[in-house]
């Protein structure tokens, strides 16, 4: 009510002034300008903002390069900072907004997210918010009320030994972003004077900044224009659990490859699933063909060799970490491919009954990484910390950062496992409210990523949640229908190799959508829907080519191996990546 009624009284005031700014950074930038842009007291019913609390500094030439989310640019901006309260809770909330120059101001607000146990991506500019100030935007994060801007909420998850801080939960499931959403748009209007003008909203972030961004649209619907979201961890309590599954699949077939098997196993998948998307170029543009027509049975027996302290890591631009171990070679054993097959079987009950999926074949599957042991001379298992901390922390509710041991722990337990956190966050973590009408009404575009060869969130977690969203709002229409409602307003596009959130090593000629913002920018403003995605390939000796990424349910398939772009082809195969989860009763959203 606060808000509505202030909007309109400034409106009229501000109409003449919006656009006509001459005032810059250095004028603007100030701590008492910015505290007296500052939202009101119960702007937010119930919130108090801290005027002495106000950091307000400009930052000039700040120089960006070698990022995912957005192109290289340079760029100027008024870094505030302030602290926000719950009147009665007296908890304090820390917020960072990046404001554009005066004159390169577009009429646009950004908020961001984070990634893992993180509710934002880093106040530095290899952070989040320069993506927002390239486009004219404020940029905003918050730091959840955890502490700072660096704590996670792993940190503040538990009071003490079995006691849940509810408020940091709901913080981290929703409330966190909204409110730094909310407070960022009033600032901007009054900052700016341009409360009379539509203020174009958007949201971008992946992996956890993904799962944050559907936390909003799934319950904000007129909060952004435009929502920009990787590879969600949403399906919370499944997609936590299920990073157990590889390690209790190791540990079940005392199976340990060594992580030069793996790769051998990951490189004979790439190698005979490449050409499988019409174009040989050391990329897997079809997983689901990959699915149905490559047997790993097939390369038992194969040799393979590496030398002393071989790493991999498919992430561009991630450090390999050093690690002391020797050269090995060897061939490629049943128990290995019998246990990968089980592996990306995916989580299954113990009648066999399917709790979840995997990842698709060729992805570099972290969670199944082995540990070296130097004074045995031998490899053994290495819990994966995402799925054990949040057993620990979220289930158990123990400060441990990891299940110690997997001792005990059944195809059952993790079963238990998913229906116990599903129960207890299904309204704060889950993230899987299906029904968007309400959204779709308001005309906000939702632009939906994620990389095919994902290797910490199931690339077959995203698919399950639009076609969620496909049945619960448009099942009464027939399938060509159903999908033509989607696009009106959601699109969702596999990338071809791309690992999690960020381009695959492995597989260097793959696209990436890095230019996804400009994309939205241009669906929302100037309704210039994306018909395929814009993807430019970031490493290799392609670097800087253009490929065009299409769009669910369309897959790619090129033409010919000098072909740029595919072309998006309809296909029966995208039922390998569907999947009946009949382990539970409830609907799997
Ligand atoms: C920013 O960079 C430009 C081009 O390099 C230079 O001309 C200008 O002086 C720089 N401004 C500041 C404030 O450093
Ligand atoms: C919150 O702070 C106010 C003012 O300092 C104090 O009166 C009140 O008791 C505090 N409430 C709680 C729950 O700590
Ligand atoms: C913005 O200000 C905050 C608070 O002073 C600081 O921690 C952060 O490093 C600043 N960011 C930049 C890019 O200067
Ligand atoms: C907004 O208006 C005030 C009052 O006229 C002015 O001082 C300020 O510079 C304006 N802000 C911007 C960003 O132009
Ligand atoms: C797999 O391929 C990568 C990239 O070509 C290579 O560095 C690695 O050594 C290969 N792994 C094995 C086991 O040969
Ligand atoms: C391993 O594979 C190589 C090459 O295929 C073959 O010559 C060798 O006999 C195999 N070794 C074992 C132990 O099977
Ligand atoms: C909390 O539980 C963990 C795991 O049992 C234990 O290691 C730790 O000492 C406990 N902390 C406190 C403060 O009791
Ligand atoms: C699907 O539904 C649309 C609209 O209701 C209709 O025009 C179209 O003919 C239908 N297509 C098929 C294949 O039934
Ligand atoms: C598409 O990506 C290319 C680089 O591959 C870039 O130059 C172009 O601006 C992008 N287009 C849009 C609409 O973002
Ligand atoms: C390869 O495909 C492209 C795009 O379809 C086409 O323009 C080109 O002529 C094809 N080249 C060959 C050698 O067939
Ligand atoms: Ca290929």
């Amino acid at each position: 009510m606060a808000r509505l009624t202030r909007l309109a009284a400034t409106a009229a005031a501000a109409a003449s002034l919006a656009h006509a700014s001459s005032a810059t950074l250095d004028d603007v930038c100030t701590v008492s300008y910015v505290q007296s842009s500052l939202p009101d007291d119960d702007y937010l019913t119930g919130v108090s903002t801290f005027p002495d609390t106000v950091t307000a500094a400009v930052v000039t030439n700040a120089s960006i390069s070698g990022e995912n989310f957005f192109p290289d640019a340079v760029i100027d901006f008024c870094n505030v900072t302030f602290a926000y309260t719950h009147r009665g809770r007296n908890d304090t909330v820390l917020v960072n907004y990046w404001l554009p120059a005066p004159a390169n101001f577009a009429n646009r607000f950004l908020a961001t997210g984070g990634g893992g146990f993180a509710i934002n991506s880093g106040t530095t500019v290899s952070g989040s918010l320069p993506g927002g100030v390239m486009y004219g935007a404020v940029a905003g994060l918050t730091d959840g009320g955890f502490g700072s801007f660096d704590t996670e909420v792993s940190s503040a998850i538990l009071i003490e030994n079995g006691t849940i801080n509810y408020d940091a939960l709901y913080m981290f499931g929703y409330q966190g972003i909204h409110e730094m959403t909310l407070l960022g748009q009033e600032l901007t209007q009054t900052f700016y004077n341009s409360s009379s003008t539509k203020l174009y909203s958007y949201y971008q972030g992946c992996s956890e900044g993904g799962r944050e961004g559907m936390s909003q649209l799934q319950r904000f619907h007129d909060q952004f224009d435009g929502l920009a979201i990787g590879a969600p961890a949403l399906r919370y309590a499944f997609q936590q659990v299920q990073h157990l599954w590889a390690g209790y699949v190791q540990k079940k077939l005392d199976t340990f490859p060594s992580t030069c098997e793996f790769s051998k196993i990951m490189n004979a998948t790439i190698a005979a699933c490449d050409k499988l998307d019409g174009k040989e170029d050391g990329v897997i543009g079809r997983s689901d063909l990959c699915a149905l027509e490559f047997d790993l049975q097939s390369i038992v027996g194969e040799a393979y060799s590496c030398a002393a302290d071989f790493t991999i890591s498919v992430e561009y631009g991630a450090g390999a970490e050093p690690v002391d171990t020797p050269a090995v070679s060897g061939n490629v054993s049943q128990e290995a491919v019998t246990m990968m097959k089980t592996i990306l079987a995916g989580p299954k009950d113990s009648e066999g009954r399917q709790m979840y999926f995997s990842y698709q074949p060729g992805a570099y599957i972290d969670d199944s990484v082995t540990e070296y042991d130097s004074t045995t001379d031998t490899w053994g298992l290495d819990i994966s910390a995402l799925g054990g901390e949040f057993v620990t922390l979220f289930l158990e509710k123990v400060e441990l950062d990891n299940l110690p041991t997997l001792d005990g722990v059944t195809a059952d337990t993790l079963k238990h496992w998913i229906m116990q956190a599903w129960t207890e966050f299904e309204d704060t973590l889950q993230t899987t409210w299906p029904d968007l009408t309400l959204l779709a009404e308001s005309g906000a575009k939702i632009l939906h990523f994620h990389g095919e060869q994902d290797d910490s969130i199931p690339t077959a977690s995203s698919v399950r949640y639009y076609e969620s969203v496909r049945s619960i709002m448009y099942g009464d229409l027939n399938t060509t229908a159903s999908y033509a409602a989607m696009d009106e307003f959601y699109r969702l596009f596999l990338v071809p190799g791309g690992a999690h959130c960020s381009p695959n090593t492995a597989q260097p000629n793959g696209p990436w959508p890095q230019t996804n913002l400009q994309v939205l920018i241009d669906w929302v403003e100037a309704g210039v829907a994306p018909a395929t995605l814009n993807g430019t390939i970031l490493q290799g000796d392609q670097a800087g080519d253009n490929q065009q990424i299409c769009p669910w349910p369309t897959r790619p398939y090129w033409s010919n191996d000098t072909a740029a772009n595919p072309d998006c082809v309809h296909s029966d195969s995208i039922e390998a990546m569907i999947y009946d989860l009949d382990a539970f009763r409830m609907p799997v959203y």
